[in-house]
């Protein structure tokens, strides 16, 4: 393991983290303070990497694939790895007396870390990231402007819901390139094909309408995972991750229980997550949101003991992309950021918008930053500037309504801007007929791409923005 030890007051220094995967909290902190770990046990696989948490301890920190060490005046320390295919890289910064300990971890095959001492932290964070970027042969597509169902019709969406904003989007000639069905379409968590009750038809019957009008369609899935009440589940219980007592391992609570992810190390496994998305393909979904990629990464007992987690991941992600073909669009949500390159066109990298600023008591009491808000989101999308040479960036949705909002038009800016700094995909999911003047103004100017949208060089305003964003501003 290799180790650093730096002769630098710990109370100088600011650290930079990265989390694990898309909601993982991204952050520039004082190294002397405590980073959070959730007080609530069933909240860590959702937002963290449970083989590697927080400790807990002040002036310990943890991060995956890149930590950096930032001094007053801007220069400091740099680690990072030249390839994270099939590994995890984990970085520890600890302080210790007047002096600072660094260690660099890899889970699974070696591979070489890279540890610079430097003036200027943000451009060999750009080139060490890049450079890893190119390792990995990252895909970075044009960026797409998507109208996405989720933040307003949450699990209730409808057919005719996509069909009428789309309409609408049309009239008014909202310049999305893509309308994305998300969850509630279908019947259960891993039974795809058959649809939910409200649904009022089937996710196959979407595309042509959309086409008609215009737009690409896009499609939620959570491909790696399985409710216990799933047909998937009742047909297959040999296919899941497993604990140590054998038992399916419940990798999350969300959907009112507990949920299984698939062993992507069972041929059987991989066989269907190439047909499941070379199917909605075949419906028309040339864009793919794959969500709750996480859970094929997490510790756990498998089919083929001999591949690690990392691998057993990218084996899934890599099914996932032979079956909806080359030039499929996928994005991925909640997965292990680094593991991804290469796969993805799109990353989420931040937890979900909501209609509010900030919940304080899950945040600040319950130690959890993983959770829905414009601030959270904000925060973290833009303490991960620079994966910008890894994917397309997604740092979520705009929210311009005023209706079903608690946003201040100040916080609705505020999000317009971040959009704007961190670039990457464009988003919304605002019903459009409750956009007024204003409000469709500000979802216009969300929408634009600046050029160029991706900064290839940081400009000194762009490091301030990073900066003012940091925990110690919010
Ligand atoms: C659909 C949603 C949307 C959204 C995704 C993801 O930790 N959690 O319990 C948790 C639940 C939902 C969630 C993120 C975290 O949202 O980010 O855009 O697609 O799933 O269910």
């Amino acid at each position: 393991m290799p180790e650093w030890t730096l002769d630098i007051d710990p109370s100088q220094v600011r650290v930079l983290i990265s989390g694990y995967q898309s909601w993982s909290e991204a952050e520039l902190c004082p190294l002397t303070d405590v980073q959070a770990v959730p007080l609530m046990k069933w909240r860590h696989e959702q937002g963290h990497d449970p083989a590697f948490l927080p400790s807990g301890e002040a002036g310990v920190w943890r991060s995956h694939t890149v930590l950096a060490l930032v001094r007053p005046d801007g220069g400091g320390w740099v680690g990072a790895a030249k390839d994270a295919t099939n590994s995890f890289i984990h970085w520890e910064a600890r302080a210790d007396g007047n002096r600072v300990r660094v260690s660099g971890t890899v889970e699974g095959p070696e591979v070489e870390l890279t540890w610079d001492d430097t003036e200027d932290v943000i451009a060999t964070l750009e080139h060490r990231t890049a450079e890893l970027g190119q390792n990995m042969h990252a895909r970075i597509p044009a960026p797409q402007r998507v109208w996405c169902s989720w933040y307003s019709y949450y699990r209730d969406v409808t057919l005719d819901a996509m069909l009428d904003n789309a309409r609408l989007a049309r009239e008014h000639k909202l310049p999305f390139d893509v309308f994305q069905l998300d969850d509630g379409f279908q019947s259960d968590l891993g039974d795809w094909f058959t649809a939910s009750d409200h649904f009022g038809g089937h996710a196959r019957d979407l595309p042509a309408g959309l086409k008609e009008l215009g737009f690409t369609a896009g499609l939620w899935l959570a491909p790696f995972l399985a409710s216990p009440g799933s047909q998937l589940f009742a047909d297959h219980p040999e296919w899941m991750l497993r604990g140590e007592d054998d038992k399916p391992l419940p990798v999350g609570h969300n959907w009112g229980g507990a949920y299984y992810a698939l062993d992507t190390t069972h041929p059987e496994v991989l066989e269907w997550l190439r047909d499941l998305a070379a199917t909605v393909r075949g419906w028309g979904y040339p864009y793919l949101k794959l969500d709750f990629l996480y859970g094929a990464a997490l510790p756990g007992v498998r089919h083929d003991p001999s591949v690690g987690r990392a691998a057993a991941y990218r084996m899934g992600l890599q099914a996932l992309r032979d079956g909806a073909g080359e030039d499929a669009f996928l994005l991925g949500c909640g997965a292990p950021l680094a593991s991804s390159i290469g796969i993805v066109d799109a990353m989420r990298t931040g937890p979900d918008v909501a209609p509010l600023w900030d919940e304080e008591s899950r945040r600040v009491w319950l130690g959890d930053a993983t959770g829905p808000s414009a601030r959270n989101a904000l925060h973290t999308s833009l303490s991960r500037w620079y994966q910008h040479s890894w994917y397309q960036p997604d740092p979520d949705v705009a929210i311009c309504r005023r209706e079903l909002s608690l946003l201040s038009t100040t916080e609705r800016h505020a999000i317009a801007a971040m959009l704007d700094v961190v670039g990457g995909l464009r988003a919304s999911s605002d019903p459009i007929a409750m956009l007024d003047a204003n409000g469709l103004s500000l979802l216009r100017q969300c929408l634009e791409i600046s050029t160029p949208d991706r900064p290839l060089t940081l400009t000194e305003s762009f490091g301030t923005a990073v900066t003012q964003f940091s925990r110690a501003t919010f």
